[in-house]
């Protein structure tokens, strides 16, 4: 028997959920509710047949139901299925069937009692973390989500009285760390909320021991990681992490991966200190009094001057940085810089693509027009004359770029048309970077084609950057010293390799100023 899409509607029991559903701009199909409230059943059934005690809720299957992912269409017979469904939306995953919420808290409670007074510090909570099923750098989250922060512990009564709550409300791992991290009556994560989580990873994981001794990089590492994950996850710009877009990210994988490597600089998406090691040295090369913001002058010698003043202007017009532009004019701070690196150094990136649009589109309508092309193919074109090489008239370049493009609209090109020809990096450089455009013009076209097949197996533009840079900032750094102990006195070097005070006072406003901004 198939459900009627009119008898599903008089449920009334699922006209709440389709009002809900509704306003979510999820514009629901008849075909859709039987596909959800057939993986819902799949999965109550699968959820029955495979409960252990103490297993955590399992992440909802990949058929179950998502908001705002269309159907996949199906030429299978759906299965008969009883009309007394009452739910079919689960934002916040899958709900178990109650019986293994008591088994999770009497093996919490177990937990407990091992500890001294039943008391957990922020160092036992690692251990609670792992019988909750959860992985092991949720402990400052689930710390701090039974009140530790206020008073150094958490006693077995908070934290079970918090612990029953999520697992009765949250039903998945994305649900219950956004609950667990984000603000009262927030339902989204904003870039302060990832300071108490990655200020214990840096204070225990072990890739990290040797950070201890230095801690005036504490928040510079953390600022970092913070900005990256804003860079991949937030895919709307809006500055707050949404559950859908948690969800769609790598990031909660990610963050598992923590408690098996040690050795974080294999972890290259979020955390590795290598990474931020060559960002934060990229910024103090330009940085030249160390205030911990550069200007468009600082900024134009990255890369000796490789990007056009046209470009540089326009990532300080507001185009790509949030924040208050009045206090800040001019000047931009080290977390914006670790998009701007992040953007140009991987013009592949879906962020960094959308980035330069934001900075080529002069007028904000979403599309660029010749004129905005032009605009920057001037500076281009002095540039190349200045070095005694012949540019190609605009008329000729616009010919190539509309190839390379393939607008879907003739003379108008939108970040779509740029994501879906999978050539941007070339477009981007062709306009505002001389030395990689006459790098591509000199290129085999197939190499580059090559390229674009072989995406997905290869490490990002980011990675190979990053690897690189990291090798050449290391030899440096050694061959600096080999020369200061041949040529310096013990003075000049105690004095060089200690940060004075007042930097290490201004990188611990780092992340507050740039976070709050
Ligand atoms: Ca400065
Ligand atoms: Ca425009």
């Amino acid at each position: 028997m198939m459900i009627k899409e009119s008898s599903l509607r008089r449920d009334p029991d699922l006209r709440g959920e389709l009002a809900f559903l509704a306003r979510g701009c999820d514009f629901v199909l008849p075909s859709r509710f039987k596909k959800r409230i057939k993986s819902f059943q799949q999965a109550q059934l699968q959820s029955k047949q495979e409960k252990k005690p103490g297993t955590p809720p399992p992440a909802p299957l990949p058929a179950s139901p998502r908001p705002a992912t269309p159907p996949l269409p199906s030429n299978k017979v759906t299965a008969p299925v009883s009309i007394n469904i009452p739910r079919f939306y689960f934002p916040k995953g899958l709900p178990n069937p109650g019986s293994d919420y008591e088994d999770s808290i009497k093996k919490t409670e177990a937990a407990f009692s091992s500890i001294d007074e039943e008391k957990a510090d922020i160092y036992e909570m690692g251990k609670i973390a792992k019988v909750c099923g959860c992985p092991l750098y949720w402990k400052a989250a689930l710390f701090n989500g039974a009140g530790g922060e206020r008073t150094g512990f958490v006693s077995v009564h908070l934290f079970i009285a918090m612990w029953r709550k999520l697992i009765q409300n949250c039903h998945d791992d994305a649900s219950k760390f956004v609950n667990l991290l984000a603000k009262p009556g927030c339902n989204y994560l904003e870039q302060e909320d990832f300071i108490p989580l990655l200020q214990d990873i840096v204070d225990t994981h072990p890739g990290l021991t040797f950070l201890k001794e230095a801690p005036e990089f504490h928040s510079r590492y953390i600022t970092t990681v913070i900005q990256r994950i804003f860079y991949t996850v937030n895919r709307s710009w809006s500055g707050r992490i949404t559950l859908t877009e948690l969800k769609r990210s790598n990031f909660l994988q990610t963050l598992a991966l923590l408690e098996e490597e040690d050795d974080i600089n294999q972890v290259t998406d979020y955390f590795s200190y290598e990474h931020f090691y060559v960002i934060y040295c990229k910024f103090w090369e330009l940085d030249t009094d160390h205030d911990l913001y550069i200007d468009q002058k600082d900024l134009a010698r990255y890369n000796d001057h490789a990007s056009s003043k046209r470009i540089i202007e326009r990532v300080f017009s507001g185009a790509v940085t949030r924040g208050n532009a009045v206090q800040r004019e001019g000047r931009m701070s080290y977390a914006e810089f670790v998009w701007f690196l992040i953007s140009e150094e991987d013009r592949k990136n879906p962020t960094s693509i959308e980035y330069w649009f934001r900075c080529m589109d002069l007028d904000g309508d979403g599309v660029l027009s010749m004129y905005e092309l032009e605009f920057f193919y001037e500076e281009q074109c002095e540039k190349m004359e200045a070095m005694g090489i012949e540019p190609l008239p605009f008329q000729d370049l616009l010919c190539q770029l509309l190839d390379l493009v393939k607008p879907e609209v003739e003379g108008q090109i939108t970040l779509r048309d740029l994501k879906r020809c999978k050539m941007a990096h070339i477009f981007y450089d062709t306009c505002f970077n001389l030395e990689k455009y006459l790098d591509h013009e000199q290129r085999d076209p197939f190499a580059v084609q090559k390229d674009v097949e072989s995406e997905n197996p290869e490490p990002s533009d980011w990675d190979r950057y990053a690897a690189e840079e990291y090798e050449i900032l290391v030899a440096e750094e050694s061959a600096t010293e080999q020369l200061q102990e041949g040529s310096f006195d013990d003075d000049y070097e105690a004095e060089e390799l200690t940060s004075p005070p007042e930097i290490s006072d201004k990188m611990d406003k780092l992340v507050i100023s740039d976070l709050t901004a």
